[in-house]
């Protein structure tokens, strides 16, 4: 029997709220990879439309695990990072390069930004001290707001085209990322999808727009996305199943259930698609 690939995501740990580390636990899991956590900071709730939480910051203890770690001879196929700070950007890089077994891949989704605007608690520097955490990355996974962000440029949402996008992902792999993914895309607007570059080609994946806007789709298609590639997929088919999986989490979402999306109930849809995706592959 071979080895299971073990990834690190590192990012918070939204106690209530469907996002972060509560959702890659499950979904990275159910991609037949193991998971290990390194929760960057513990809140009560995500930001995003509760309208308090308490915030503890751990990248004190970060440094202390690596070394933990280090002593052990612990190590990752991948890491994976979600919503981090500032000051957890020079710890994560370090933990990425000391703690990496041979081949290990960086899976980096720039969380910090949707709809034109940064979250709540990062200030308009932020998204340069990012980019450094993008620069390593062998997966980048941002929307259109964090892309524009990353850049340096206002966001742009509608009204553009190809020429566009080509021009977006290849400003993507000039910040060192070497393959962009990058969602939140729509040339028509009865379809949403995602750009997949590895910069040589660009390919496109789309889907039905749905209506509903939830919190912590990003983290639910980040999720799916690393953990498919762990499992041998190509970024484009890796891509395709993670929006298949949101699309099904918001179609099994009630409209009072405004905080999140019920993954739960796509577990089966994951399991089953990815089970048959890797039995065939051999
Ligand atoms: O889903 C992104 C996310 C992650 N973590 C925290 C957030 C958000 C989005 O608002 O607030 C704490």
């Amino acid at each position: 029997m071979d080895t299971p690939k073990r990834l690190l995501t590192i990012q918070d740990v939204s106690c209530v709220g469907q996002c972060s580390a509560t959702v890659a636990l499950p979904l990275v899991s159910a991609c037949g990879v193991e998971c290990a956590a390194l929760p960057s900071a513990v809140l009560s709730n995500h930001t995003g439309g509760f309208k308090s939480w308490t915030f503890r910051d751990l990248t004190e203890d970060m440094s202390g695990i690596e070394a933990e770690w280090l002593k052990q001879g612990i190590s990752f196929d991948a890491f994976y990072t979600g919503y981090v700070c500032e000051p957890q950007i020079g710890p994560i890089l370090s933990i990425m390069d000391r703690c990496a077994a041979p081949g290990a891949l960086r899976f980096v989704d720039p969380a910090m930004a949707d709809n034109g605007r940064l979250y709540a608690g990062f200030g308009p520097d932020f998204p340069a001290k990012m980019a450094r955490l993008c620069a390593g990355a062998d997966y980048v996974l941002p929307n259109l707001t964090e892309a524009a962000l990353l850049l340096g440029r206002e966001p742009v949402l509608e009204g553009y085209g190809e020429k566009f996008v080509e021009e977006t992902v290849r400003g993507l792999h000039g910040l060192g990322a070497k393959n962009v993914v990058l969602t939140g895309v729509s040339f028509d607007p009865g379809l949403l999808g995602t750009a997949v570059s590895d910069g040589k080609s660009l390919q496109y994946d789309f889907n039905k727009r749905l209506a509903a806007m939830s919190h912590g789709t990003g983290d639910v298609f980040a999720s799916v996305f690393a953990g498919a590639v762990m499992r041998g997929l190509s970024a484009l088919d890796a891509s395709a199943l993670a929006a298949d999986v949101v699309c099904a989490s918001i179609e099994a979402t009630p409209p009072s259930h405004w905080y999140g999306v019920c993954f739960e109930r796509a577990l089966p849809l994951l399991v089953s698609r990815l089970g048959g995706a890797c039995a065939a592959q051999g």
